[in-house]
């Protein structure tokens, strides 16, 4: 496997040394341009100037070490300004820059030539994120100091990165699997600590290991039918297929719990979907505002205030919402209403949790029963809202219309109590109130589960082929195709443009 990636690696990339900035480009304390690949070295010697050591160069400098210099305009070898300078000339032995005196360091100082201020951190292969030599100059954070530092690092010899070539590199090194990979791009976009939780176990191979063992099993399997149809004297398949039957059906519940996985992974992964449902004036919008921590919505005391649905991203606790705030539903008033009551409601019907809004200083009505009606078999949480006033409903009305399971919380959008409850069934409603993941695997990636539907697709082939009797060698079929579909998740089977496609969408510079 090794072997398929590094012919990859040798056809992709040729062995260049790439360089981009790796964090973002913005007013910042720091900003830091990575160099990787095999002249990453002598690049930076190119571009870096050690302060106070004189006769040092990078090259020489011993791995994993950090040190203070000045990132300086490259003179290259062939640069014309040098060429006529015999002085200059003597210094461009081991291709680095004209500077190995303090006369000349000052001389740089004195001209201006200083692009940045930098500390340098040389990694040696293989004890780097790529496995290849690696240098990282820590720039100071600004737009302009950074893309100047990365101009004349790449006009010292190194090619631009790709997006995601460096996380490529690791990967096609052997360094990390392709889940790993995925799940360094998970933990740039974790929303929320649960997401990061699991995107850093992805980090440290959980769904690897739990893939490689299934289908380690499975090749085990598919090598024995191998052999003893190339030499039958020694292997018999006497039996093999009761066995194989009974293999293929713990294999497929394997499968099928960590597609299972996946629903909470999205959740995880995207937020869950919310919807903020009720009557006009029951305080939907104030909910959201507290929720928010900032007055996003309008708020007033006219019926009927929000008209379209406004939506954002909200944090409570660990858990990530996408909160829908929508139009109060009643008799439309006029056009514009009624389309924002169909929204309301389409919204609900979409979500993956309803939060039901009613005032609850003022009695339930016809229309409650009529949106709770139609929202029924959704998860819903009703809310109690405007605690802080007289109590006319309480839960004894509302549970007649939600059911059994529904629960039913008092708050105060107004005072802001009460939502550390909604937090809590929240989590218990979705994640078992358990937020640990501390030894389970959950699939956060939609590839995964789709390479996991696959491979249940072909197994359960196997299972009927098995179940008409079929021979081994045309059972191998289904049960190879399995093996591919899981190998596809750790990037053991893997089409080259797939992989290519997968990086592509990583973020510059990682
Ligand atoms: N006393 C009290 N008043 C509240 C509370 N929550 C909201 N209100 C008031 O109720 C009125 C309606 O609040 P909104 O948040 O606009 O209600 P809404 O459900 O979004 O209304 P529509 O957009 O018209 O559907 C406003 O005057 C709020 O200040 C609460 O917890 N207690
Ligand atoms: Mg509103």
């Amino acid at each position: 496997m090794n072997e398929m990636r590094q012919q990859n690696l040798n056809s992709v990339t040729e062995n260049e040394t790439i360089a981009a900035i790796s964090t973002a480009v913005s007013e910042a304390g720091i900003g830091i341009i990575r160099i990787s690949g095999p002249q990453a070295l002598q690049v930076a010697d190119r571009v870096c100037v050690l302060a106070g050591k004189q006769k040092s160069t990078l090259t020489e400098v011993p791995s994993h070490t950090i040190h203070y210099g000045y990132v300086v305009d490259p003179v290259m070898e062939n640069d014309p300004a040098k060429k006529n300078d015999p002085a200059k000339e003597n210094d461009s032995e081991n291709n680095s820059f004209a500077r190995k005196n303090t006369s000349e360091e000052k001389n740089v100082v004195e001209h201006g030539d200083i692009i940045d201020e930098v500390l340098i951190s040389v990694m040696r292969a293989p004890r780097s994120f790529t496995a290849e030599d690696t240098v990282e100059i820590n720039c100071h954070g600004g737009v302009y100091a950074l893309r100047r530092c990365l101009e004349a690092v790449l006009h010292a010899g190194a090619r631009a990165a790709q997006p995601g070539e460096f996380t490529k590199r690791a990967f096609l090194n052997g360094r990390i699997d392709l889940s790993s990979a995925e799940a360094v791009m998970d933990v740039i976009h974790a929303k929320s600590e649960l997401s990061l939780k699991s995107s850093l176990q992805q980090l440290k191979g959980s769904v690897y290991h739990r893939i490689r063992t299934l289908r380690s099993s499975m090749l085990e399997k598919a090598a024995y039918i191998e052999a003893a149809l190339d030499d039958p004297e020694h292997y018999s398949l006497d039996g093999f297929s009761d066995q194989l039957r009974a293999d293929t059906e713990e294999w497929k519940t394997k499968v099928e719990q960590l597609i299972c996985t996946a629903e909470e992974g999205r959740l995880v992964r995207e937020g869950i979907n919310t919807a903020i449902i009720g009557k006009p004036n029951a305080g939907k919008s104030s909910l959201l505002n507290v929720l928010a921590g900032s007055d996003l919505a309008i708020v007033t005391e006219i019926a009927g205030t929000t008209r379209d649905v406004l939506t954002q991203t909200l944090r409570i606790g660990d858990v990530v919402l996408n909160v829908a705030d929508t139009a109060g539903i009643r008799e439309a008033k006029d056009k514009v209403e009624q389309i924002g009551i169909e929204r309301a409601l389409s919204c609900a019907l979409d979500s993956d949790l309803v939060l039901y809004v009613a005032d609850a200083s003022l009695p339930i009505d016809e229309w409650d029963r009529k949106i709770l009606e139609m929202l029924s078999g959704r998860k819903i949480i009703a809310l109690l809202n405007k605690s802080d006033l007289p109590a006319v409903t309480g839960p004894e009305q509302i549970r007649p219309l939600i059911g059994e399971n529904g629960v039913i919380l008092s708050i105060s959008a107004r005072e802001g109590t009460g939502l550390e409850a909604l937090r809590k069934s929240i989590m218990e409603l979705f994640y078992g109130g358990d937020l640990s993941f501390n030894d389970e695997v959950v699939i956060t990636n939609i590839r995964h589960k789709e390479c996991l539907e696959k491979a249940k697709s072909s197994l359960e082939l196997l299972e009927e082929c098995l179940a008409m009797g079929y021979p081994e060698d045309i059972c191998s079929i289904d049960l190879t195709d399995a093996i591919d579909h899981l190998g596809e998740i750790t990037g053991e089977t893997m089409r080259e443009d797939l992989i290519d496609e997968i990086f592509g969408k990583f973020c510059m510079g990682k």
